[in-house]
């Protein structure tokens, strides 16, 4: 497979103004009629006078321009395109294939999800439907025609609005649907099934009224009370922060099984992965409940940021999705807590994009070439892409960052735009020059930031001295210095904010943090008139994602992690301390504990003004993949090992803290999911996790009865794991418990399959291999595939790279069997063996074994190919 560069873009030669679609809708054979009015780009240049469209796994039936049959002699039928060889500059193209819904396992396209037809068609679907432009700067008018049996598909939707019913001969019937706005075909979607709908309304900020539906399997009805919620509640938001109001007078999603991502922003039409959408407290736990609520809002607000204004090319994705999920994230944390909602983006950004940067996969937020798009739907286009976002409107403050997306909205609307153009609308409203900020779009890698500070005591000056330095990626060995905010605050020894007063301040500085601006390798930064020498809580708000690296003292970290205001800081402080210790117990198990530093804890538990939430994210540990990702040669035993080691000494020494945590946050409101509810269980199964770590049979009875007596999902899960984890075979009952309770529910048997995927539990990898015979499992579901091989391999660390390199040789049986049904999923599964030069040499050799194994084989996919071969390079 060839690579696709950025550098090669061109405008497209034709325009698709019109497109006039109808299916005749079955599960074996759909035929697709399609009529397409084209015509010249006038922006682009003239080719050779042919035209050649996108078309994949299409069984062309019809072919006619300007109403007259095409011969073979006239056209070049290739396995992914339809070249005509002579059109002119305007012209009707009609073209009528069939396509085979139940076969397509890669959920691209048209497909079957149980007893449903639906699409996907973002990023190169539509190409599986029928012949066309599938490129997302090609905006056309969309009427789409469905015809089904009435019985089997009594509902039948696409996007924009309804236009009419109609019965027809032998049970069947016709829905027509039209959509106003212009959109890019990625953007297309239908859905044909026997579905209930849940309905509600949303009167819009200049008084419209919008109709609401919710669309599920009739016996998920009872389960979407949720989604619709987080939907209104994101369209007020939406409307009051960014000023964007919602377009059509139907906004629509339907929940399907079978999903390859977690759901599609389709105009007017969002298709979602049932698990974010479906939940009620007994069956969902309160991620699930959290995960709803963002997605929901990150579809919603995709209208604007995607629909509205989209893509020019697929080098641009972080256009639509590094703004949406910055959107979303701010949209979370006015709904919940901002400071565990800034925790929640770092701490993924740390597990997952920091190690993408440091992987063979690193690209740019913008990327410059692909061999398959799907790869690129990553931790660094979507969440790296959103802090790009976010320091710019930290730079800008939020009213000039409001009026800059006021631009962005009105100069765009209807176009296909790039980042660059995102960019310009923020320097024009503020006047800033933008030029190095950009090279963060195009410089792959996560910089480090050093830092050495000192105290002047006699002349009360505090001096931090900054290098930034990116380390080289695959194809960027150099790289240039960014451009980015740094937040920074001052504690004085009582904990108190101190001004940040510099050279040349004409006003007094308040007390409290001051936003500094980084350009150079190396930057000093000198502050007057402090007495004492301060305590520095640096990158507040996780103001820029890169790494910071000061030698604090444990000291220091105590009392940030005891005053800092600054919620990041405080948790940042903790993780610091929390790493330091792992790290030396990882290499030396009998490092002693020191007991400031628990105390520290216990203070914590005991703090009264903390919310809930924050304590327990305050007492979660860093993840043992990104201790990995801090040691030269992954130690994967040693890591777990200090893991149990802290949470057993903590367990132990602050026992009787975690038991009165445990029992004040017992949950007199256990099906309420509340921002406070939800952090009053997190602490408190975070508390009865970290006493678990310690043997004993009176917690493992608290345990237990937690399992038995739970009234909802996230308690019965936390006792499960714990269960499971820690209990040896005693596992083994509750989970046959759980599977007999919840066996005709799929996404709790979701959860069952991950519990013991993702357990610690010696042997896991071959139980695992036992449970992929289960007659529950199957390939063809991702949630399942996820569930089961997804939570064993990218959320065990331990078992996983077990020595025996038994987790591995599971991995690439599971790629080779999967590749040929949905490469997609496939590809994303390899991940953890990426960064195979980081293990011992025992390891690196079994996991490029694997890869040189599925290399090696047969036909693979683009998707599977580019991942492992960029892997082995
Ligand atoms: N556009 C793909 C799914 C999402 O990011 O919303
Ligand atoms: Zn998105």
């Amino acid at each position: 497979p060839h690579p696709v560069r950025l550098a090669d873009y061109r405008p497209p030669e034709f325009l698709i103004e019109r497109v006039d679609l109808t299916f005749e809708l079955d599960e074996q054979v759909t035929t697709v009629h399609a009529l397409l009015e084209f015509s010249r780009n006038p922006a682009a240049t003239r080719g050779d006078g042919s035209l050649t469209l996108d078309g994949e796994q299409l069984e062309l039936i019809e072919l006619k321009l300007a109403g007259q049959t095409l011969t073979p002699a006239e056209y070049q039928l290739e396995a992914e395109a339809l070249r005509i060889h002579r059109v002119p500059d305007r012209f009707q193209l009609e073209t009528q294939v069939r396509i085979h819904p139940n076969r397509n396992t890669a959920l691209e396209g048209l497909y079957q999800s149980g007893p449903m037809l639906c699409t996907q068609c973002e990023a190169e679907g539509f190409r599986k439907i029928t012949f066309f432009l599938d490129r997302p700067d090609v905006l056309s008018r969309f009427r789409t025609t469905l015809i089904a049996d009435q019985d089997r598909f009594p509902v039948l939707l696409a996007n924009g609005n309804l236009v009419s019913e109609t019965r027809l001969p032998a049970g069947r019937h016709q829905v027509i649907w039209d959509d106003p706005f212009p959109k890019p075909c990625y953007l297309f979607a239908l859905i044909g099934g026997d579905l209930s709908v849940v309905e509600d309304q949303f009167r819009t900020c200049s008084g419209r009224d919008i109709g609401l539906r919710i669309f599920v399997e009739p016996h998920n009805l009872d389960r979407c009370g949720h989604a619709m919620q987080a939907l209104k509640k994101a369209m007020r938001w939406d409307e009051e922060r960014f000023g964007r109001e919602y377009d059509l007078d139907l906004y629509m999603i339907v929940a399907v099984s079978h999903f390859n991502m977690g759901a599609m922003e389709n105009k007017g039409l969002n298709v979602f992965n049932d698990k974010f959408v479906l939940a009620s407290p007994d069956t969902a736990t309160d991620e699930d409940f959290q995960g709803i609520e963002s997605v929901i809002a990150h579809e919603y607000f995709h209208n604007w940021t995607g629909n509205r204004i989209t893509c020019r090319d697929w080098f641009q994705l972080s256009l639509k999705e590094g703004f949406t999920v910055y959107r979303d994230q701010e949209f979370s944390a006015e709904v919940g807590s901002r400071d565990v909602q800034r925790i929640a983006d770092a701490r993924f950004l740390r597990n997952h994009q920091f190690p993408e940067d440091a992987g063979p996969m690193a690209h740019p937020v913008r990327p410059d070439s692909y061999i398959e798009i799907n790869n690129f739907y990553t931790p660094t286009v979507y969440n790296k892409g959103a802090e790009l976002v976010r320091m710019q409107a930290c730079l800008l403050g939020p009213e000039l960052f409001r009026r800059a997306t006021d631009r962005y909205f009105e100069r765009h609307d209807g176009q296909a735009v790039t980042t660059d153009d995102f960019v310009r609308c923020i320097e024009e409203v503020s006047g800033r020059d933008l030029a190095q900020f950009r090279r963060w779009y195009a410089q792959a890698g996560t910089p480090y930031l050093d830092i050495e500070a000192d105290h002047d005591a006699t002349r009360h000056l505090y001096r931090l001295r900054i290098r930034q330095w990116t380390p080289p990626t695959p194809g960027q060995p150099v790289k240039e210095p960014l451009h980015l905010p740094f937040a920074l605050g001052l504690l004085d020894d009582q904990g108190r904010e101190c001004p940040v007063r510099l050279e040349g301040d004409v006003q007094d500085q308040p007390a409290g943090t001051r936003v500094l601006e980084l350009r150079e390798l190396e930057t000093e930064i000198c502050v007057l008139g402090l007495r004492t020498r301060p305590v520095p809580s640096m990158l507040r708000g996780f103001s820029a994602p890169v790494k910071l690296r000061y030698a604090f003292t444990n000291a220091d970290l105590i009392h940030l992690m005891r005053y800092d205001r600054d919620g990041f800081c405080r948790w940042d402080a903790a993780q610091r301390l929390q790493e330091r210790l792992l790290l030396r117990l990882t290499q030396d198990p009998t490092t002693l504990i020191p007991d400031d530093v628990v105390a520290a804890f216990r203070d914590a538990l005991r703090d009264p003004a903390t919310d809930p939430a924050l304590i327990a994210e305050l007492l979660t540990f860093p993840s043992e993949s990104y201790l990995a990702d801090q040691l030269d040669v992954v130690d994967v035993d040693g890591i777990h090992r200090a893991h149990r080691q802290l949470a057993s000494h903590l367990g132990t020494h602050l026992n009787d803290d975690l038991m009165a945590a445990y029992a004040h946050n017992q949950d007199p409101a256990p099906t309420e999911v509340t921002p406070r509810a939800i952090g009053r269980r997190r602490l408190k199964n975070r508390a009865l996790a970290l006493l678990m770590a310690v043997d004993g049979a009176k917690v493992f009875n608290l345990c237990q009865t937690q399992f038995e007596t739970a009234d909802n999902m996230t308690d019965t899960l936390a006792a499960l794991r714990l269960l499971v984890d820690h209990g040896g075979a005693a596992g083994d009952a509750p989970l046959q418990r759980f599977y007999e309770r919840w066996s005709q529910v799929p996404l709790v048997i979701d959860k069952w399959f991950s519990v013991q995927a993702s357990s610690c539990r010696e042997g896991t990898v071959e139980r695992v291999r036992g449970l992929m015979a289960h007659p529950d499992f199957s390939l063809r579901n991702p949630n399942r595939v996820r569930s089961l091989i997804g939570a064993l391999c990218h959320a065990n660390s331990v078992q996983f790279h077990a020595a025996d390199g038994s987790g591995y040789r599971l991995l690439s049986d599971v790629v080779l069997e999967l590749d040929p049904l949905n490469p997609q999923i496939a590809a994303r599964l390899l991940k953890p063996i990426l960064s195979w030069r980081r293990y011992d040499a025992g390891r690196q050799a079994q996991m490029r074994r694997e890869l040189a194994r599925v290399l090696e084989t047969g036909e693979l996919s683009a998707d599977v190919y580019e991942v492992a071969s960029k892997a082995l390079d």
